[in-house]
């Protein structure tokens, strides 16, 4: 009886780390600032169909409406309360994209701003997403209601109020981040409005959070809040199912604060990974592919069930957040195509892929100034929706790397090799490499400046299969390169350096 209980005490207190994403589906898109309804139908003609497990949706709540600059991206990161009502739709149509998501098994994830409500001194009256009322220099906020005791501005210990240095661990929880008015977490009434928020989301359909600024919460409150969050809706989860936790800790090393306070209560964001990954593929500083045979944990990562990984993310791919000019963004596609096939054919962490929209980059003295450009919108603000072209790419300026070929194919074999083991290792001991998962699948990189000829060991049965990069295996032949791999598993591999894609992979359900 002992063990049973144990067994159900570790399956239900490590279920906030695991995805619930449905089997078989591996792999998240972040489709960041989309409308809902642009969502919804994603999820039904594209998503479902093509084996994506989810969608991190950007913040879901009323939040400020700034108009200098012009209703920049991150207006949405300043909430004003907690009605669901903001950039991307209303109420009625976020509950809409939910129920149409998960009727085809793509799950939703809320991104949570629970660290604080808008800038200090923003304004007042209706500049917010729902016409809710606000005064930020009073701490006024009706909508909730929050007022002044609710904040942490007594608490902090900077002349500012704000974050001055990133290595006092009570800075970064008790002052402002960027001048953002910082909720009093460890106050029961705050807690019971920030639980009732998720819990009305929970009611909706989600199937978890990506928790924004988690570093700047102290892991006690955040506790105290997630243990409060019901089991997910039974309309679409197993009872009992927790919600799905990833907190956004930036920790690249060197600061006050580690992820490590953090893995205890659900996955943590590895902003190493994206680093590290682009000074390799880019070969800055004599970094080379053959390097990345001990990647993950060999690498000084968190462990593998406690990570969140991604190439880029909304921030560093405009030079918010960390990262720096290392992050490969779709600006770089070549390479960012093989950061990616490379994040979704390795075994490390729960995979997030990004999914932009474009704007004009402006550099002076190395920053981006116009870091702050919103989505596409109309003349009044508003978003646009996003056309889908004959080609199944994305128009408006929507770069939909999700549905790149060379991307969405790998997340299809992401979910062909879960499970397998990281097998069959190969390197040039240069920026040639190559590796499998298991008897299901392996790929191959050629990074350097000549040719790949080489016949490799693959692990794979017998048969000819399709390079799901050069193209795909449509009906019964293959659109692009077609790989023989012989009786004892071994495959002649042909990459050139010139190639528009100097990688190649297969798995078992690309085969003739
Ligand atoms: C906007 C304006 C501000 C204005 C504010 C209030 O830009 O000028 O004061 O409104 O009116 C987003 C935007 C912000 C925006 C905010 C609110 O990025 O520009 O402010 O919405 O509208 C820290 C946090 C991290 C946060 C990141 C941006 O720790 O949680 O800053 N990311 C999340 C969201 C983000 C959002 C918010 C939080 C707020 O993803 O979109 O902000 O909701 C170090 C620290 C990091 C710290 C960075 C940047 O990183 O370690 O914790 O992130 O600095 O401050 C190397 C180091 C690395 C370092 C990095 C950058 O890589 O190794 O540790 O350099 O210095």
């Amino acid at each position: 009886m002992k063990c049973l209980i144990l067994l159900l005490f570790i399956g239900l207190s490590s279920a906030q780390f695991n995805s619930n994403t449905r089997a078989g589906r591996t792999t998240i898109v972040h489709l960041f600032e989309w409308r809902w309804d642009d969502i919804a139908a994603e999820c039904e003609r594209y998503l479902g169909p093509n084996g994506f497990g989810g969608v991190q949706v950007s913040p879901v709540n009323d939040h400020i409406v700034l108009q200098n600059p012009w209703r920049p991206w991150y207006e949405r990161y300043q909430p004003i309360s907690y009605k669901l009502c903001s950039r991307s739709g209303n109420e009625q149509q976020f509950r809409n994209m939910v129920t149409r998501c998960n009727n085809v098994g793509v799950y939703i994830y809320v991104d949570a701003i629970i660290n604080h409500m808008c800038g200090g001194g923003g304004g007042t009256g209706t500049h917010s997403s729902c016409g809710s009322y606000f005064n930020a220099n009073a701490k006024d906020f009706p909508s909730v209601p929050y007022s002044e005791w609710d904040f942490n501005d007594a608490k902090c210990r900077t002349g500012s109020g704000e974050i001055e240095n990133y290595n006092d661990a009570y800075q970064v929880r008790d002052c402002r981040l960027v001048g953002l008015l910082d909720l009093a977490l460890e106050k029961e009434y705050v807690r019971g409005r920030i639980v009732d928020f998720m819990n009305n989301l929970i009611s909706i359909g989600v199937a978890g959070f990506r928790i924004d600024a988690a570093k700047h919460m102290w892991p006690g409150d955040m506790k105290a809040i997630l243990d409060r969050l019901n089991n997910l809706n039974t309309s679409w989860f197993a009872g009992g199912t927790r919600p799905f936790i990833f907190q956004e800790v930036i920790d690249l090393g060197g600061e006050g604060i580690s992820v490590n306070e953090y893995t205890g209560l659900g996955r943590v964001t590895e902003f190493k990974y994206g680093a590290k990954l682009g000074h390799v593929i880019r070969k800055w500083d004599g970094e080379r592919l053959s390097y990345l045979r001990n990647w993950g944990e060999g690498w000084g990562f968190m462990a593998s069930n406690r990570a969140l990984v991604f190439v880029d993310n909304h921030d560093n791919q405009r030079g918010h957040g960390a990262g720096g000019a290392s992050i490969l963004t779709f600006f770089d596609a070549r390479i960012y195509k093989m950061g990616v096939g490379f994040m979704l054919a390795h075994p490390y962490g729960f995979a997030r892929i990004m999914s932009s929209y474009r704007w004009t980059r402006n550099f002076v003295n190395g920053k981006d100034v116009n870091d702050w450009i919103g989505p596409p919108a109309h003349a009044d603000g508003t978003t646009k929706n996003v056309p889908i072209n004959a080609d199944s790419t994305c128009g408006d300026g929507w770069v939909c790397e999700h549905r790149w070929r060379q991307i969405k194919n790998m997340a299809i074999f992401r979910n062909v090799v879960d499970g397998q083991a990281f097998s069959n290792w190969w390197d040039n001991g240069s920026n040639q490499v190559a590796f499998g998962r298991g008897n299901r699948g392996f790929i191959v990189f050629n990074n350097d400046d000549w040719q790949l000829d080489v016949t490799l060991s693959t692990g794979l049965p017998a048969g000819t299969y399709c390079d799901v990069i050069s193209g795909q295996k449509e009906g019964s032949r293959c659109t692009g390169r077609q790989i023989s791999v012989a009786s004892n598993g071994t495959a002649r591999f042909q990459i050139s350096n010139n190639d528009e894609d100097p990688f190649a992979a297969i798995h078992v359900d690309a085969r003739l």
